[in-house]
């Protein structure tokens, strides 16, 4: 458990690694968008500022998205993204690399190449996986979605999936997002594009997580959603389902909020207490697919008010995870505007990670490494009273 805070200094961290910056291998000192100098010093690393206990993770690009852009897959091929990616984070998730469509591409055979590739590099990197996703509406292959099942085959199909995919990785998965986005936004299941509740109705939710279960007892199987950060309909909606299937024994172990937010829109100001009301009811939380996007200025670039209130955004939903006892896992949704999902999907908005496409970091990525820092001193102060 982590202790209350008992500081509130904020810890510069510049000031802090410029003396030892000497220490590890490190490129020259270079100016960041404040002005101040910055070092590749290990106190300059989420990973290294976190709490024991707490992961900073990230999604590892490659597959959506990315098969459309002009650049070759980025986990495989970009070696600067790969340093960062092993320094920074000590948890990773597959982007889209063990959705259904990548990982089980035709009814008879299984494609674990990609997926293989990010869990032996977390491995030789001591991260842990997070892995996404077994029952969701979207990225499913033809096969599944236009194939011409019986229910009865349908449900062998997705308790074999998970049997398969789950199996395969035990151990080496940290948490699962069993079941992903199954409400929409009035809070009501989705039982029309979600192919699994639709033709086996709600309670394949149920056996989801015990297929799960029985294929690796020892990964935490998660909820997750995004537009669930408030306490709304939707989140909600979870709530009460979660406590049904905990009296019928279903073994779910977390509820997570994916985190897209924009600077359109105010912060999600009741995210710590919502994230409590899921940890009374003895889960475990976690924030999965952080972001923060904002409308772009002509010239492409964001004002640095912009970039400070983005910076604002990520601590805030940083400070609430610390804060919920049980929300140890904190992912952001890709770290370089370089690869981010977002100007593909939002036509003018963008600059929604906390690096620029040149790997600069951004006043995001500081209050991250401040926060964390802030944090783990709190524990280590907490440890010597
Ligand atoms: O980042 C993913 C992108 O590469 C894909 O093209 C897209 C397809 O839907 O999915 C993105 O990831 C989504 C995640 O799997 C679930 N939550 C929302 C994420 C952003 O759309």
């Amino acid at each position: 458990m982590r202790p209350a805070r008992l500081v509130t200094f904020t810890l510069a961290t510049t000031a802090l690694a410029l003396p030892l910056s000497a220490a590890p291998a490190t490129a020259e000192p270079r100016s960041d968008e404040r002005g101040a100098p910055h070092s590749n010093s290990v106190f300059d690393r989420l990973r290294w500022a976190a709490p024991q206990g707490f992961h900073v993770g990230t999604a590892v690009a490659g597959g959506g998205h990315h098969l459309e852009q002009d650049y070759p897959d980025p986990f495989t091929h970009d070696r600067q993204y790969r340093r960062i990616l092993g320094q920074q984070f000590s948890s990773v998730s597959p982007e889209n690399q063990m959705k259904w469509e990548f990982i089980h591409p035709e009814q008879d055979r299984y494609d674990f190449e990609a997926a293989d590739a990010i869990v032996e590099f977390a491995d030789r990197h001591r991260q842990v996986v997070r892995g996404h996703t077994l029952l969701w509406h979207s990225q499913n292959p033809a096969w599944l979605e236009q194939g011409d099942f019986t229910a009865e085959e349908l449900r062998a199909i997705l308790r074999e999936h998970i049997t398969t995919v789950v199996g395969r990785y035990a151990g080496q998965i940290q948490q699962w997002d069993v079941a992903n986005e199954i409400f929409d936004d009035q809070g009501n299941l989705r039982t029309q594009d979600n192919i699994w509740i639709r033709e086996l109705g709600p309670g394949i939710v149920a056996d989801a997580f015990r297929w799960a279960h029985e294929a690796d007892p020892e990964a935490l199987l998660f909820f997750n959603d995004y537009g669930v950060e408030s306490d709304n309909a939707k989140s909600d909606a979870y709530y009460a389902l979660i406590q049904e299937l905990q009296a019928e024994g279903v073994p779910v172990h977390g509820f997570s909020v994916q985190g897209h937010l924009s600077t359109r829109y105010g912060f999600p100001g009741d995210l710590e207490q919502n994230l409590r009301r899921f940890a009374a009811l003895g889960l475990e939380t976690a924030v999965t697919e952080l972001d923060v996007r904002m409308d772009l200025p002509e010239s492409g670039e964001p004002t640095p008010e912009q970039l400070r209130q983005q910076a604002d955004y990520y601590e805030q939903a940083l400070s609430a995870c610390l804060a919920v006892e049980d929300c140890n896992s904190f992912t952001i949704w890709g770290f370089t505007d370089k690869y981010s999902w977002v100007p593909v999907f939002f036509e003018g908005e963008g600059s929604a990670t906390v690096m620029t496409e040149d790997f600069e970091r951004k006043p995001a990525f500081h209050t991250l490494v401040d926060g964390l820092w802030e944090a783990r001193l709190d524990c280590w102060w907490d440890s010597w009273r």
